[in-house]
C-alpha cells in the first residue's frame, strides 16, 4: 500500500515527530567483533574511542538522527574524558550513556554486584563510582548497568541473599547519581549463566528500580528474552508505570544474537514502535533513550549501523500512521477483524519515500547507504588505519 491523499495530514504529522526521534549508537559496534568460534578482522576498523566516535558521526552525518554515542568502560577507557567529549562536539554529535562492566576480571567469575565475596562487591560498586566520574566529564545522563551475574547450578548460592546484596550495591551507586542522571537497569534472561540469572526479567528490574528512586529505570534490550515473548507488552506495561528508560534495540533469531535491528522481525518492531507512539513517548523529553545494541560480525560496521537506523526509522515511520481514530473505534466497538486490518494497513504503508522526502528537506541524500558508500569514506579508514581494536575483550 502507497500513502493516499487522505493520509497527507497523518504524513506531516509524522514527519514531524520523525524529524525529533534520536537513535543512539554503541561504540562497540564500530569495532571486530564476532562469536565465541572467531572473530572476524574488518580493514579500517578503529584503532581507539576517538576513531569509534568519528565512524559513529559518520552514521549521524548521512542519517541526521543518531547524535550520540554511547561508551562502555573500560572499553573505552581514555586518560582524558573532557578531550574525548571535545572530540565529539567537534564532530557534531556528544556522548551518550556510560556502561559499566563488571564482568571481565578475573574477581567476577563468581559475579560482582551479588558476589559472596564483600571484597569482590566493593570493588563492583567502586568500578560504578568511576563511571559516574566519566559521566561528569563526558555531561553524560545515563548509567546503564547489566551485570553478567548468575549461577550455572542450583544451590551453588543463595537467591535470595544475592538480591540483597544487589539491592545494597544498586542503593550505593544510585546515592551518588547526580539529580539530573540516571541509572539504567539491564535485564537479560540467560547468559553467560545458565540456571538462574540474578537480573533476569523486567519484574526484577523494575523492583529494584522502585526500590531505587525515581532515576532508576529499566533498559529493554529485545535480545534479551525467551523465544516467543510477547516484548511490545512489556514496553507498553513499563511506560505505563513511567519506568521505561531505554531500549537496546537489535534482532535475534535464536538467542542474543546482537543483529542488526528489525532485520529478523520488523513487524516486532512495529509493534514497540506502535505502543511507544501511542503512550507519546517519542518525543525526544519521554525520557526514553532508544540505543541500538550491535555488534556486526560479518557486515561492514558504518553501513550496518546505518541500515539500523533506518530500519527504527521505518518502524517508527509506520507507527505514527496508524489511524487512532479508527483503531480506537473499532476497538471499542468490538471489530476484532477491522482493529486487525487498521494496524496492518499501517505496517504494510511504504514509508520509503516519506523518509526519502524528509532527508531531502534536511539538507541530507534521500538515500544514506547509497550517499556513504560513494563517500569513499570506508576506502580511506581501511588505507588509514592498522590494526584495529576487537569490539570489547581486548579493546
Ligand atoms: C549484554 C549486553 C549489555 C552489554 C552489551 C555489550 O548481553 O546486551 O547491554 O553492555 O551486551
Ligand atoms: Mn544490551
Ligand atoms: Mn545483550
Amino acid at each position: 500500500m502507497t500513502i493516499s491523499p487522505s493520509q497527507t495530514a497523518a504524513t506531516v504529522t509524522a514527519r514531524e515527530a520523525l524529524a525529533a526521534q534520536t537513535i543512539e549508537l554503541p561504540s562497540w559496534a564500530f569495532g571486530n567483533s564476532g562469536t565465541r568460534f572467531k572473530v572476524f578482522g574488518q580493514p579500517g576498523v578503529p584503532r581507539d574511542p576517538f576513531e569509534k566516535l568519528a565512524d559513529a558521526a559518520q552514521v549521524h552525518a548521512y542519517t541526521g538522527v543518531a547524535p550520540r554515542v554511547s561508551l562502555h568502560i573500560p572499553w573505552d577507557l581514555v586518560e582524558d574524558f573532557a578531550a574525548l567529549r571535545k572530540h565529539a562536539e567537534d564532530l557534531g554529535i556528544s556522548i551518550g550513556a556510560i556502561n559499566s562492566n563488571v564482568f571481565q576480571d578475573d574477581e567476577y567469575m563468581l559475579g560482582s554486584l551479588c558476589n559472596p565475596d564483600p571484597k569482590v562487591r566493593r570493588k563492583a560498586v567502586d568500578a560504578h563510582l568511576r563511571c559516574l566520574e566519566v559521566m561528569n566529564e563526558t555531561g553524560s545522563r545515563d548509567l546503564k548497568i547489566w551485570l553478567a551475574d548468575g549461577l550455572n547450578y542450583p544451590g551453588q548460592d543463595d537467591l535470595r541473599g544475592r538480591q540483597d546484596r544487589l539491592a545494597e550495591g544498586l542503593a550505593e551507586i544510585y546515592a551518588a547519581l547526580a539529580p539530573h542522571q540516571r541509572i539504567i537497569l539491564e535485564y537479560k534472561f540467560f547468559e553467560p549463566s545458565f540456571y538462574a540469572t540474578d537480573i533476569p526479567d523486567w519484574g526484577t528490574s523494575l523492583l529494584h528500580c522502585m526500590a531505587l528512586g525515581e532515576q532508576a529505570m529499566v533498559v529493554l534490550d529485545t535480545g534479551h528474552h525467551a523465544p516467543g515473548t510477547n516484548i511490545e507488552f512489556i514496553v507498553a506495561q513499563l511506560l505505563r508505570v513511567g519506568r521505561l528508560g531505554a531500549f537496546d534495540f537489535n534482532s535475534r533469531f535464536y538467542a542474543d544474537d546482537d543483529l542488526m535491528v528489525g532485520a529478523a522481525d520488523p513487524f516486532q518492531l512495529f509493534r514497540i514502535m506502535h505502543e511507544i507512539v501511542t503512550a507519546g513517548a517519542l518525543r525526544p523529553d519521554s525520557g526514553v533513550n532508544f540505543m541500538l545494541d550491535q555488534c556486526h560480525n560479518i557486515e561492514p560496521k558504518i553501513p550496518a549501523q546505518i541500515r539500523s537506523v533506518m530500519n527504527v526509522q521505518e518502524a517508527t515511520a509506520k507507527a505514527l500512521l496508524v489511524d487512532r481514530d479508527a483503531l480506537a473505534a473499532a476497538q471499542q466497538d468490538g471489530e476484532v477483524l477491522g482493529a486487525n486490518a487498521v494496524l496492518m494497513d499501517a505496517y504494510n504503508t511504504d514509508v520509503r519515500q516519506l523518509l526519502a522526502d524528509l532527508r531531502t528537506e534536511q539538507g541530507l541524500d534521500p538515500d544514506p547507504m547509497a550517499a556513504y558508500a560513494a563517500s569513499g569514506y570506508g576506502d580511506r579508514i581501511a588505507a588509514d588505519r592498522v590494526g584495529g581494536a576487537q569490539a570489547g575483550w581486548g579493546a
